[in-house]
C-alpha cells in the first residue's frame, strides 16, 4: 500500500531507523511520573522536538494540545489505547478505547499504535480492538503499531526471552507494521527477539529511568547491534537532568552507530 510505505518512511527515517519519544504517561501512570519541571507538556516536547528526534507518540488530546510544538518538525504516532493505574488492581491487564482513527487521521498522524497485553485475562478484548482499529487505519494507509506487552496474571516474567518472543511472533501474526516490545537483557537474547519478528521492524520500549543512563545506552546499543530498527522511550527521557542531551545521545547510538561512552557526552 503506497500510503503505508509514504507514512512509514516518516518515521523509520532513510536508514530504516528511528528514535520516537513517548509521552503518554500522564494517563498511563498519572502526572507523578513527570519532574516539576516538565508538567507542562509543551516545554518538555518544545525540548525533544529540537533535538530532531524522529517522531513523537502521543494520545489524541495531548497531540492537540501541543501541535504547535511538534507540527512539521516530527513526525507524529497517535496511541488509541491506554488504561490509568486509579483501575482496580486486576483491571490494568486491559487497555481501553483512548480514541478512533479518524481522531489519528484529524490530528495529521504518520501512524496509529495500540497496546495489545499478549496472556493477560483480557487477551480476548484487545485482540478485538486491535482487529477494529487495523481494519480501518488498512483502509486510510496508516501504519499499525503494536505495544506488544505479555503482561497478566499467568505471565510470571515479561523479559523473558521466550515470553517476549511469543508476544512478538504474536504481533507479526495480528498484522503489525511496526513493535514495539521488551528488552530481554542482553544483545544476544534480543537477536532471538529480531528473528521471530521475520523482518517486521522492532523498536525497543524504554521501561522505567535508570539509576546510571549509561545503562540504558548500553541497552539502546545493544539492540540495536541485535538488528533492531530503534527505540520508543519516555521516562528515560523527560526524567533526565538533560532530556535534549539524552535524545541526541541515543539518536546518536541508532543512527550512526556511536558508542554510548561517546554519545554520552552529549
Ligand atoms: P517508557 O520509555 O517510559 O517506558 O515509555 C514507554 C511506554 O510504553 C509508554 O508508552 C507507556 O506509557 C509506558 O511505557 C507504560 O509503562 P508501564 O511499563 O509501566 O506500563
Amino acid at each position: 500500500q503506497v500510503g503505508k510505505k509514504v507514512r512509514l518512511s516518516r518515521i523509520l527515517k532513510s536508514d530504516g531507523k528511528a528514535v520516537v519519544f513517548a509521552f503518554d504517561h500522564g494517563v498511563e501512570h498519572g502526572p507523578k511520573d513527570f519532574p516539576p519541571e516538565h508538567i507542562d507538556p509543551n516545554k518538555i516536547l518544545e525540548k525533544v522536538v529540537g533535538t530532531g528526534v524522529d517522531a513523537v507518540m502521543l494520545l489524541p488530546g495531548m497531540a492537540a494540545l501541543t501541535h504547535n510544538v511538534w507540527a512539521n518538525k516530527t513526525s507524529l504516532i497517535i496511541k488509541i489505547t491506554s488504561k490509568t493505574n486509579l483501575r482496580p488492581e486486576d483491571q490494568r491487564f486491559l487497555q481501553s478505547v483512548f480514541g478512533y482513527v479518524e481522531d489519528a487521521i484529524a490530528l495529521g498522524a504518520d501512524a496509529i499504535a495500540a497496546t495489545v497485553y499478549w496472556g493477560s485475562q483480557y487477551e480476548d478484548a484487545m485482540l478485538s480492538l486491535w482487529f477494529s482499529i487495523r481494519e480501518v487505519a488498512e483502509r486510510y494507509g496508516l501504519p499499525c503499531l503494536q505495544l506488544a506487552y505479555p503482561r497478566g496474571p499467568a505471565i510470571k516474567n515479561m523479559y523473558d526471552v521466550e515470553i517476549v518472543k511469543y508476544g512478538v511472533r504474536a504481533a507479526v501474526e495480528s498484522g503489525a507494521d511496526l513493535i514495539k516490545t521488551y528488552y530481554t537483557g542482553s544483545k544476544e537474547t534480543f537477536a532471538e527477539v529480531v528473528k521471530v519478528a521475520s523482518g517486521i521492524p522492532i523498536l525497543m520500549s524504554g521501561g522505567p529511568s535508570r539509576e546510571n543512563p549509561m545503562d540504558f545506552l548500553r541497552d539502546v546499543k545493544n539492540v540495536m547491534e541485535a538488528g533492531a530498527q530503534g527505540v520508543v522511550v519516555g521516562r528515560n527521557v523527560f526524567q533526565h537532568k538533560n532530556p535534549s542531551g539524552m535524545v541526541k545521545a541515543i539518536m546518536a547510538i541508532v543512527h550512526e552507530g556511536m558508542e554510548p561512552e561517546d554519545a554520552i557526552k552529549f
